[in-house]
C-alpha cells in the first residue's frame, strides 16, 4: 500500500501535467499552402495592376504572448505595398489587404457567433465552432474601423477586437492586441484566418470588404456569383493548417456552396487537435 508520503509525491508529480494541459500557451502557429488564394477554387484577382499575384495568399500565422499584449503575425505570398497612400486616410501603412482572425475560445455550441462579420457574402461557422472573438487586421485607422463595426455589426461589437497597432513589413502584417481585450492564448482555441481585400467604399452593409462577382473587374474579384450567396473570402485556413498541399482540396470542399441552398463553411482549426 502506498504511504501517505509517497501518495503526496505522486500527486505532486502529476500536478504540473494537469496544470500545463489547462494553461495558456505562449504561442500558436498555423500555416497555409501557397497558390490557393482562389476561395472555393474559382476566384480570380481584380484586373488592376495593384493586385499583384500572391497579395492575398495566406502562408503563415503566428500568435504570440508578449506579456501585456498578444502579437499576431500574418505572412502573405507577396510584398505588402501601399499603392493608395494610407497615410492620407489615417491608415496603417498598407492598402490592399484585410485579414480577419476568428477565435473560438470555448468550443461550445450556442456560445458565440456562427455568422461572420458582414461583408463575407454567403459563409457560416458550424454551431459548435461559433466564434467568440474577432481580431481585425485592417489598413483602416481605428476610428473608421470602429465606426464600421458599430453601425454595421452592432450585436458583434463587443466581441470584435481592434488592435492597438497594425503595421506591414515585407510580406508580413503585424497587429498588437491588448491582452485585456482578448485574454491569454488558450491551448484549446480554435482559429480561422480569412484573407479579404480592404475596400474603402464598401457595399452598404459590408464592412470594408471587396466583393466577388461572376466576372472580375478592375477592383472586383471574379469567379463567383453576382449576388452575395458566394463566400467572399479569398484564402482561409483549412485541414490541419500545417501548410500541406492536401489543405488546398480541404479548402475547396469546405467553401463549396450552392446559391439559396448551401452556404460555404468556415472551419475552425483547433490547436489541440492537430
Ligand atoms: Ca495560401
Ligand atoms: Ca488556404
Amino acid at each position: 500500500m502506498m504511504s501517505f508520503r509517497s501518495a503526496l509525491v505522486v500527486a505532486t508529480l502529476l500536478m504540473p501535467t494537469l496544470v500545463v494541459a489547462g494553461s495558456p500557451v505562449k504561442k500558436l502557429v498555423f500555416s497555409d499552402p501557397a497558390g490557393d488564394d482562389f476561395g472555393p477554387g474559382s476566384y480570380t484577382y481584380p484586373t488592376h495592376a495593384v493586385y499583384a499575384p500572391g497579395s492575398f495568399d495566406l502562408r503563415n500565422v503566428e500568435i504570440t504572448d508578449k506579456g501585456a499584449t498578444i502579437q499576431f503575425k500574418v505572412k502573405l505570398g507577396a510584398r505588402i505595398k501601399d499603392p493608395w497612400n494610407s497615410k492620407d486616410w489615417d491608415g496603417n501603412g498598407f492598402s490592399l489587404q484585410f485579414v480577419q482572425i476568428y477565435i473560438d475560445t470555448d468550443h461550445k455550441a450556442g456560445s458565440g457567433f456562427t455568422k461572420p462579420l458582414p461583408g463575407l457574402g454567403g459563409a457560416k461557422f458550424a454551431a459548435d465552432e461559433a466564434w467568440d472573438k474577432l481580431v481585425l487586421i485592417s489598413p483602416q485607422g481605428k476610428t473608421r474601423l470602429g465606426q464600421e463595426v458599430k453601425y454595421k455589426a452592432r450585436a458583434m461589437r463587443k466581441s470584435v477586437v481592434i488592435p492597438r497597432k497594425t503595421r506591414a513589413r515585407g510580406k508580413t502584417l503585424t497587429a498588437i492586441v491588448k491582452k485585456s481585450d482578448l485574454g491569454p492564448i488558450g491551448a484549446n482555441w480554435g482559429i480561422q484566418v480569412v484573407v479579404q481585400s480592404n475596400e474603402g467604399y464598401p457595399a452598404k452593409k459590408d464592412i470594408l470588404t471587396r466583393r466577388v462577382n461572376q466576372v472580375r473587374g478592375e477592383h472586383r474579384f471574379g469567379g463567383g456569383h453576382d449576388t452575395a450567396c458566394d463566400p467572399h473570402v479569398i484564402d482561409i485556413l483549412a485541414g490541419k493548417a500545417k501548410g500541406e498541399k492536401t489543405e488546398i482540396a480541404a479548402q475547396k470542399r469546405t467553401l463549396a456552396y450552392t446559391c439559396n441552398k448551401k452556404l460555404a463553411t468556415l472551419p475552425m482549426i483547433y490547436a489541440s487537435k492537430r
